[in-house]
């Protein structure tokens, strides 16, 4: 089998190719544009035969057309994936997340490739603390940020390509990701990285705001079920029962780092964000049989303590830059 990866050279999409290559005989094809979120060393490891790598941009019709049909299934990582900077500059967000896709669609439309969308929870805006009700797939769509209004067009775009034209798609949304290859733009990656490098970490308002955290792996096995056993024109929301509030990981990062759990800096808010995500992922559950693995997040969370602590060459040129950007927004 033949799968073109998009955006295999960032977080999620190097996880979920390392998954193909080692636990299936795909062959796999990268698309990604190396934005500053793609590291081709995320990559490095994965013999020559198993891997084509090719650096281009979703959005180039020509070069995404000869791809997609050469493959048996397309899988659609590439994004403009961070909040904060779909704050600061959001053009980038409706270049590849929308005419990226839109490209995409036009190739699998006539190539009549197996395609599969990924997606986020942030397409469904946020719950409040104390809802009972958590996200499912009938939930309607209320995106806050830039960047999930994207991200929730783009799925409209799939949706509309499926049902107008045949296109043999799925579509997942996801709840927060965790684990090895994140940009430590994000979250945890950022508080790893901050108390690595002797910086306090920083926790964005009261910090009461809660996330459900599902390890890279997982989100990955869940895919490659519903490239597999997924039903053409169906959506999967995909999680793993991880939620907590931001306040909590970062008291446990600083603890599992041997640092007191207090001692990060409150700073500035984010203007819009979304107070609590959570995935109801019964459908995928009970009609395909998926379930997460990473189920203990203390140990999850410590495994990915130490892959930073042994890849400090993979993140340390980017963390002064990183740092720069928040800096300068009060954060
Ligand atoms: P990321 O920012 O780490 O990686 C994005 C990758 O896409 C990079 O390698 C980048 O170079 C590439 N890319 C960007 N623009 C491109 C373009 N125009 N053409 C080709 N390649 C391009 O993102 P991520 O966190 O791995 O997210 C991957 C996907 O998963 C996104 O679609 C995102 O919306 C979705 N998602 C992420 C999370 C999460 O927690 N990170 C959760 C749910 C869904
Ligand atoms: O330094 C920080 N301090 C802080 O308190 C950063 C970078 C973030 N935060 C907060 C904001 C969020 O409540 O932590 C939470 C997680 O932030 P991010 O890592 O930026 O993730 P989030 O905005 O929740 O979006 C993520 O999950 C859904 C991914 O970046 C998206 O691509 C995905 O769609």
């Amino acid at each position: 089998m033949e799968i073109l990866v998009t955006g295999g050279a960032g977080f999620i999409g190097s996880n979920f190719v390392h998954y193909l290559t080692d636990r299936t005989d795909a062959h796999v094809t990268v698309l990604d544009a190396l934005t500053y979120a793609g590291n081709r060393e995320s990559l490095a490891a994965i013999p020559d035969h198993r891997l084509t790598f090719v650096h281009g941009d979703v959005a180039d019709a020509g070069l995404v057309a000869e791809l997609a049909g050469a493959a048996d299934a397309v899988v659609h990582f590439a994004a403009e994936s961070h909040n904060d900077n779909s704050l600061a500059n959001p053009r980038p967000f409706v270049d590849t997340n929308l005419i990226g896709t839109f490209t995409l669609l036009e190739a699998a439309r006539r190539t009549g490739v197996r395609y599969h969308h990924i997606s986020t929870d942030e397409v469904y805006g946020d719950l409040e603390l104390n809802d009972p009700q958590r996200f499912d797939e009938s939930t309607a769509y209320n995106p806050s940020s830039p960047y999930s209004a994207t991200k929730a067009g783009s799925d409209l775009l799939v949706r509309a390509w499926i049902r107008s034209f045949g296109v043999a798609g799925t579509i997942s949304n996801c709840s927060n990701n965790y684990g090895p290859y994140q940009h430590i733009e994000k979250f945890i990656p950022r508080q790893i990285t901050n108390v690595l490098a002797g910086l306090r970490p920083k926790l964005y308002g009261s910090g009461a705001n809660v996330r459900d955290w599902i390890h890279a792996e997982d989100h990955s096995s869940a895919v490659w079920t519903i490239l597999q056993h997924g039903r053409i024109g169906e959506t999967y929301l995909i999680g793993a029962d991880g939620e907590r509030s931001n306040r909590d990981v970062l008291s446990l990062i600083l603890t599992l780092m041997g640092e007191a759990p207090d001692a990060f800096d409150h700073v500035a808010d984010r203007p819009g964000h979304d107070l609590r995500y959570a995935i109801d992922s019964t459908k995928l559950r009970t009609e395909l049989g998926w379930a997460p693995r990473y189920r203990d997040f203390e140990a999850g969370l410590a495994a990915t303590i130490d892959w930073y602590r042994q890849h400090e060459r993979w993140w340390r040129d980017t963390k002064a830059k990183t740092e720069a950007f928040y800096s300068a927004r009060g954060q």
